[in-house]
């Protein structure tokens, strides 16, 4: 059977997911798109040569008896209350990151979904699907570098728009990094403190760009991510994993080493929609299969509520230039262990 996707959102991620689960992946097709921007849903049906219907409101699209599963890939601010339509609809739902704008929102997600009695939220979580996320969790497991100590953590974006604001830092761009990081310590946060560094001439006013939050773990890891988004050169994460018998670090995307007039090379890229392109569709593809099989396996909706918890705690840091702690309550059954 096909698995037949509503999708709600056809901006920029929207248009890639809406393409990839129509032109790459196998088993599903979007048969029902909304945007608020009705020429940009049009476009996006038109240019991919979709079947597929045009709802003004996200809301008909969950609602319509032939869709199975939702994506939501509209702004931040709108996730929460499409997904809980979805879950109340008794559908799958594949939400972007962030899953809400706090904590407490993600909470009325995992609240419904637990209601509903089974997982329905799959949230837009990539890195664990990155193979070389993987392949750096895979040492970390096989306690290569021993016992982690530190790790240090870069995102950098090229440049970013005049709407984003210093708290999108959190919720928009760290909150990638709240959840990878969790993953790949096994582990959860204990403290949070943010410090800026001066601003780059290069920011919007209005922006404090870069900025670095340093954590601590609940078994001491000491975490520095530094989040500059004005960076110029570049889209480019990093991580290093300082372990008491080794360092590991996150390998870099792969392009050929040019050598030429005395200088040796290699690209950096400049775009999410590259630097994460295979992670996307191994998610994505990992989601069709799960709902079809009826059960999901991918970052849950208390992945996306225990994100929310730490960035709530990072934005009050922003605010206090305190270390604020952060306090994650434990984690139900129905959620595994
Ligand atoms: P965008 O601004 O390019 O697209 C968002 C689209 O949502 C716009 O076309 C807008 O008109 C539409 N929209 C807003 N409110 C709506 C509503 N109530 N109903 C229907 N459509 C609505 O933004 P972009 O970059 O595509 O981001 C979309 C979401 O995806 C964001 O939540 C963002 O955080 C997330 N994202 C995730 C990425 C990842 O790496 N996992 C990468 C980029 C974005
Ligand atoms: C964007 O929404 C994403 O999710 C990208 O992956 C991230 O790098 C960027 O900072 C966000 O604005």
């Amino acid at each position: 059977m096909t698995l037949k996707l509503g999708v709600i959102g056809c901006g920029a991620i929207g248009r890639e997911h809406i393409r990839r689960c129509s032109k790459v992946l196998q088993g599903a097709e979007v048969i029902a798109v909304s945007d608020i921007n009705a020429q940009g849903a049009r476009d996006v049906v038109n240019s991919l040569g979709l079947n597929a219907e045009i709802y003004a409101d996200g809301m008909d699209v969950i609602n319509a008896p032939q869709v199975d599963a939702i994506l939501v890939t509209s702004w931040d601010p709108t996730h929460e209350a499409f997904t809980l339509a979805a879950v109340a609809a008794g559908k799958y739902v594949f939400c972007e990151k962030p899953l809400a704008m706090s904590a407490e929102g993600c909470r009325r997600i995992v609240d419904a979904e637990m209601t509903q009695g089974k997982r329905l939220v799959q949230v837009g979580f990539m890195r664990p699907y990155d193979s070389g996320y993987q392949a750096l969790k895979k040492v970390i497991d096989r306690g290569d570098i021993g016992e982690l100590l530190m790790l240090h953590c870069a995102h950098r974006n090229q440049s970013v728009a005049e709407n984003y604001t210093t708290d999108m830092a959190i919720t928009n761009t760290l909150i990638h990094e709240l959840d990878v990081l969790r993953w790949l310590t096994d582990d959860d946060y204990k403290t949070v403190q943010v410090v800026y560094p001066r601003t780059t001439t290069k920011s919007h006013s209005g922006l404090k760009d870069p900025q670095i939050v340093l954590f601590e773990t609940q078994k001491g890891i000491r975490i520095d991510v530094e989040i500059f988004v004005n960076c110029s050169y570049g889209y480019d994460i990093q991580c290093e994993v300082v372990g008491e018998d080794g360092i590991a670090r996150l390998p870099e995307p792969s392009s050929i080493q040019l050598r030429k007039e005395a200088r040796l090379a290699n690209t950096i890229l400049t775009d999410w929609k590259d630097r994460f392109i295979d992670a996307y569709d191994v998610e994505l593809q990992a989601f069709i299969n799960d709902v079809k099989a009826d059960r999901l396996t991918g970052p849950s909706a208390w992945d996306g509520f225990a994100a929310s918890v730490a960035a709530d705690a990072c934005l009050r840091a922003q605010q206090s230039a305190a270390i604020e702690p952060v306090s994650m309550p434990p984690r139900p059954s129905f959620y595994g262990n």
